[in-house]
């Protein structure tokens, strides 16, 4: 959407403002919710979001005499529009009672507040020597003014005003720009319950209903269901439980992601309900998205989508990236298994993790440095010796581009992560995706990078995918058929006459055409898909007999290694 322009005032008393705003000139889509951010001018670094999903607000809770800085923005399923110009509105001052002697009055407002500065001051210092956990919002915020660098408070109230609207206040005590937010690390937390709390609801599990389970994640059952919390609406939630006989580690690690997504506050980043500590089984509570995970659902609907679609999917992820950078946090992990995609096709990054990059995904692989990292996504400089950054989140962010533009191929297909890791090293790059516009495999060249400061910046690979977006004509140019070294699995084919034009026609050639049937009905119907067989596959498709499944899988190995001549070298 494009930012909002005009805004007016409406009742102003002493400790409140009162807004109204026209909708934005162009809001290119249905707005969802607008953020209001106002701070007392020359204050920025403590401001207050409140979010609404009218034109209206009511800020309240303001000093008198004051003048405060208003910002409006509308959000989008696409995301957040730019930030309006600021508005200064000013709150009316103290009113002057009718007394008989008005001009003690100023004097003993003056002293009253310098008394209880005062007194805040000496019970500031006194608390933060001692007791003061994170509860004790009064004394903690005092703590914030003796300790600016120690500190950082993210508290969350509902606004009395309109069931509708949600506020947030920050006070950011680090050193950094007006209103950027640095990610903290749950493990700079002596006690990792704090950060939980720190950074998370507790959700009372009487306010949970749970209704299936949609999947297994490392430590439990991932469930779909229902979160009702007092005073809102109904929400529909995915829930991850910690299963029972846990070990405290686990537990840490468990909640460890619910510290991070907390911190988060992002159209395409998951969002985080809350949690559930004080009963069992201990919960993390997310949004729901109900396309699951983004390279399932692009493997199911292969070739469904538009590329206008398909660039939006990336457009929203490349978003949710530059905010994550933006905040300091390094993924790790980025790879379509790891995105998730709502009913409006709006993809959200998930998988938030301390060590877990290590533990959990099935594709990390363990290197010969000990660390388990996901080869066929990770930086050859992360692999190398582990420098993670956002420079090589970039790289997977290519790799991500790749499996979004190919519908959830595997990226090189079934290449060992050895032969990944020597293809990279050489120079070789994955080739274009088929009906892929040059604009977007040359992204994902510049994202491949050797020299990772080469690489694009998020903030940039959004303003590219914008451009593309707003300008059509410039996707209609696809990688040139010819230039496209593909997965030539067919071209290349180095088995019996060369070229397979079909599954049948391989199967023939190795004289295994009896499984013809079989591998088409099982969705086999495709070389690209055929290349993707495992022997557990075999053995499900009933291929029993030892010699059939070696002479099937050692003509695809024979295959694959033509893969790595399908690759592009840089
Ligand atoms: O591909 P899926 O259906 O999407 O299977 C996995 C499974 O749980 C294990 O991670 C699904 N899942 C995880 N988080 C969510 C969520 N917030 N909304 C919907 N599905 C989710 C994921």
């Amino acid at each position: 959407p494009s930012p909002v322009s005009s805004v007016k005032k409406g009742k102003i008393t002493k400790n409140s403002i009162s807004l109204s705003w026209q909708e934005p000139d162009r809001p290119n889509g249905i707005i969802l919710e607008y953020e209001i951010k106002y701070f007392e001018k020359d204050q920025e670094m403590s401001y207050t979001i409140i979010k609404s999903k009218e034109t209206t607000i009511t800020a309240d809770g303001l000093k008198p005499g004051a003048v405060y800085v208003f910002q409006i923005r509308a959000r989008t399923a696409a995301g957040y529009g730019g930030f309006s110009r600021r508005f200064e509105f000013e709150t009316s001052p103290v009113s002057v009672a009718a007394s008989s002697d008005q001009s003690q009055i100023p004097i003993i407002v003056v002293s009253v507040t310098v008394g209880v500065i005062l007194l805040a001051v000496v019970i500031g210092f006194l608390l933060s020597g001692s007791c003061c956990d994170h509860g004790c919002g009064w004394a903690s915020s005092l703590r914030a003014v003796a300790y600016p660098s120690l500190t950082w408070r993210c508290g969350y109230s509902k606004a009395k005003q309109d069931p509708e609207e949600e506020k947030m206040h920050f006070h950011n005590g680090h050193i950094k720009l007006p209103g950027v937010r640095t990610y903290i690390d749950p493990h700079t937390y002596e006690d990792p319950n704090q950060a939980v709390h720190e950074f998370a609801k507790e959700i009372e599990a009487s306010c949970i209903t749970i209704e299936r389970v949609i999947g297994a994640g490392e430590f439990g059952e991932v469930c779909s269901g229902r979160l009702k919390l007092q005073g809102k609406r109904e929400l529909p939630v995915a829930i991850k439980t910690l299963k029972v006989g846990y070990t405290e580690k686990q537990r840490r690690d468990f909640l460890g992601e619910a510290s991070i997504m907390g911190q988060f506050d992002h159209p395409n980043i998951i969002h985080l309900e809350g949690v559930v500590t004080k009963s069992k089984p201990v919960m993390i509570v997310t949004e729901y998205m109900e396309n699951g995970s983004l390279d399932t659902f692009l493997k199911k609907n292969d070739g469904q989508f538009t590329v206008i679609q398909l660039v939006g999917m990336l457009r929203g992820i490349a978003s949710g990236m530059k905010y994550l950078s933006d905040m300091g946090y390094v993924h790790r992990d980025l790879a379509a298994r790891n995105i998730l995609i709502n009913s409006n096709l709006v993809c959200k990054v998930s998988d938030f993790g301390l060590s877990r990059v290590l533990e959990d995904d099935p594709e990390a692989a363990y290197t010969t440095r000990g660390g388990k990292i996901p080869i066929r996504w990770t930086a050859p400089e992360a692999i190398a010796f582990r420098k993670f950054t956002s420079a090589s989140d970039v790289w997977s962010y290519g790799i991500v581009m790749w499996e979004v533009m190919s519908y959830g191929e595997r990226p090189y297909w079934e290449m060992t992560n050895q032969d990944v890791i020597k293809a990279v090293e050489e120079g070789y790059r994955l080739p274009s995706p088929m009906d892929c516009p040059a604009a977007l495999y040359q992204l994902m060249l510049d994202c491949w990078q050797k020299d990772r400061n080469s690489r694009p910046k998020f903030d940039e690979i959004v303003s590219m995918l914008d451009k593309l977006i707003r300008n059509p004509s410039s996707l209609k140019t696809l990688v040139n058929a010819s230039s496209r070294v593909s997965n030539l699995l067919v071209e290349h084919s180095p088995v019996g006459s060369g070229a397979y034009r079909s599954v049948g026609e391989w199967l023939e050639a190795i004289k295994m055409g009896r499984y013809t049937e079989i591998f088409m009905e099982n969705g086999y119907s495709s070389m690209d898909a055929v290349a993707q067989v495992t022997l557990e596959d075999l053995r499900r498709l009933g291929v029993t007999l030892v010699g059939h499944q070696k002479k099937i899988m050692n003509s695809l190995q024979e295959m694959k290694v033509q893969l790595v001549n399908g690759m592009v070298p840089l």
